[in-house]
């Protein structure tokens, strides 16, 4: 396999409206950032990737974009984000920026345009349609509304949107729009960024004709449409392939198979994907179904194209509390739940609060939430005759907003967030969940991070290493080895509330005097210890070198 940057990277995702607010407005910025720089450096990462900053009206927390070549007033200005960058390069690391190109806001002037009549020539850079019978044209769902579509009273035609009906998507089939978004994308990279994360970039082509769906509430015939290769193939000869960058697409609903085909090495497409397996797909933990997704696109994958791990981001619940335990053992689980993304085969992300053991949030309220997702969820169940308080229930644990709340700096009002009132409320666990504590703690989760990722500079197999999972069946305990030219690790995970034994497989050698540890989330254990056979405490992560 041909050894770059990138594979090796790890990457340190910042939604920066909830990570440092620098002017008491409530919202994190770029100044913010900016500021906080040796902190992320500090742990070791080499790629920052930046949720989108753009201008925006801001219904979906900047996904909504009104304007590609500009910074929105609350993340701070263009001056401010070429500093930005200019910092990020003097430290050595890189940044990439949110793509978001499926789509772009209802206030883009072009939308504004092509929504004015129906011979404006920008009529056909969007989705125009007319209803069937008085009804949209077809039975499609978007992701945040019952129906795709949007009746615009002006036209009298209906135009398609895959989120909100405030986000209306673009129309890929047309050569203005391609060239609109491949010169947007010059713009940037001419600016010497670092690549690009790809907003669900699968989305792209739509399927000829817009046929009724058998079964309209599973929306994957929103992705992976016939024409997405080409586009992406044309978006790689015509921009990317000209800058040594690093590409992550957002692709839903893929397999390992089609996966491969967005970033196989020699398709001319893209580095490396993130697929929703596990993130859309795998509400809570579930031992089984994870080894198998990770088997299935590791031997998809190996020496053909690069993957991903994470387990949450900003559109999904902290990773300790969905698939950990974030009481008792929140330390112990945050700590296994970094060892695994970070030795299985793939870059590893860190999204911010992550390094020192965040949790989700619990608020009463459907008024403290923020999430268009939710809200837009919230209100259609409770229109069609649900119970407010069991559909707010129903709708807690995946929120959006379990991620997004501020990060908690330290123990001081609005864990030192912002001095004014933040956009969305503070976790109120930031008395004892801050980084001011995790950098006072040798044994916090932060240094636990900085040391794994450091393991990941020195130790090539934790990139390139075959993948072997010696617990295939086991529901508890996921224990695996990597192995790259000799040299041969083990990985120990108790994914349990309490103990578990574990013994190796026939066939695993063990040379017990020479095996080395090399990291281990309990602080009282001895690298001698014999490993043929040993108890895992609750939730207890090491690594040996065989
Ligand atoms: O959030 C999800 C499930 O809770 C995901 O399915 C998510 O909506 C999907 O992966 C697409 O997400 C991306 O595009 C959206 C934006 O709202 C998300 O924040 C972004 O990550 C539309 O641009
Ligand atoms: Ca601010």
């Amino acid at each position: 396999m041909n050894r770059t940057w990138w594979k090796e990277a790890v990457v340190y995702q910042v939604y920066w409206r909830s990570f440092y607010d620098t002017n008491g407005d409530g919202y994190g910025d770029l100044n913010g950032l900016i500021q906080k720089l040796d902190y992320i450096k500090n742990l070791g990462v080499d790629v920052i990737w930046l949720n989108p900053p753009y201008e925006s009206p801001d219904r979906d927390n900047g996904y909504d974009i009104s304007d590609y070549c500009s910074i929105m007033e609350k993340a701070g200005t263009m001056d401010i984000w070429e500093t930005l960058l200019h910092e990020v390069h003097a430290r050595g690391m890189k940044l990439i920026m949110d793509l978001v190109v499926n789509h772009t806001s209802d206030q883009h002037p072009w939308f504004i345009e092509s929504s004015s009549s129906k011979n404006n020539p920008k009529r056909d850079w969007y989705i125009w349609r007319d209803g069937k019978d008085g009804a949209p044209p077809n039975n499609w769902r978007s992701y945040f509304t019952p129906s795709t579509w949007e009746y615009d009273e002006r036209t009298g035609q209906y135009y398609f949107h895959s989120f909100a009906t405030e986000q209306p998507d673009l129309n890929w089939q047309n050569p203005e729009v391609r060239e609109a978004i491949f010169s947007m994308m010059h713009f940037w990279l001419d600016k010497g960024i670092d690549g690009f994360r790809m907003d669900v970039i699968n989305l792209l082509a739509k399927i000829e004709g817009f046929p009724d769906s058998d079964e309209p509430d599973k929306i994957n015939y929103l992705g992976n449409n016939p024409g997405i290769h080409d586009y992406l193939q044309e978006m790689n000869e015509k921009v990317l392939r000209h800058y040594d960058i690093f590409t992550v697409g957002e692709i839903p609903f893929v397999t390992p198979e089609d996966g491969l085909l967005y970033v196989g090495e020699g398709r001319n497409e893209l580095h490396t994907l993130f697929h929703f397996q596990v993130a859309d797909d795998m509400p809570s933990w579930d031992m089984l179904r994870y080894k198998e997704i990770q088997k299935t696109w590791y031997e998809g994958l190996y020496g053909k194209g690069t993957n991903s791990q994470f387990l949450n981001n900003h559109d999904h619940t902290r990773q300790v509390t969905r698939y950990g335990n974030d009481r008792e053992y929140r330390v112990q689980s945050a700590k296994l739940l970094a060892t695994m993304v970070h030795t299985l085969p793939g870059i590893p992300y860190v999204y911010q609060g992550e390094e020192i053991g965040m949790t989700g949030v619990y608020y009463d309220s459907i008024d403290d939430y923020r999430d268009i997702a939710m809200k837009n969820k919230y209100h259609e169940l409770v229109e069609k005759g649900g119970n407010p308080d069991e559909v707010l229930a129903s709708l807690r644990a995946l929120s959006r907003d379990n991620s997004r709340t501020p990060m908690q700096w330290n123990d001081q009002p609005n864990g030192g967030f912002s001095t004014g009132k933040p956009w969305i409320a503070v976790n109120p666990n930031y008395k004892g969940i801050n980084v001011e504590q995790a950098l006072a703690d040798p044994d916090s989760v932060y240094y636990y991070y900085q040391k794994l990722i450091r393991l990941r500079k020195e130790n090539p197999v934790m990139v390139y290493g075959t993948y072997d999972d010696l617990t295939e069946g086991d529901e508890l305990l996921y224990v695996y080895t990597r192995e790259l030219d000799g040299v041969r690790w083990l990985v120990m995970l108790n994914h349990a509330d309490h103990e578990s034994r574990f013994t190796l497989p026939a066939g695993v050698e063990v040379d017990e005097a020479g095996k080395r540890l090399l990291i281990a989330n309990y602080t009282d254990v001895e690298g001698a210890e014999p490993i043929q056979s040993v108890t895992l405490r609750p939730h207890e992560a090491r690594i040996y070198q065989l």
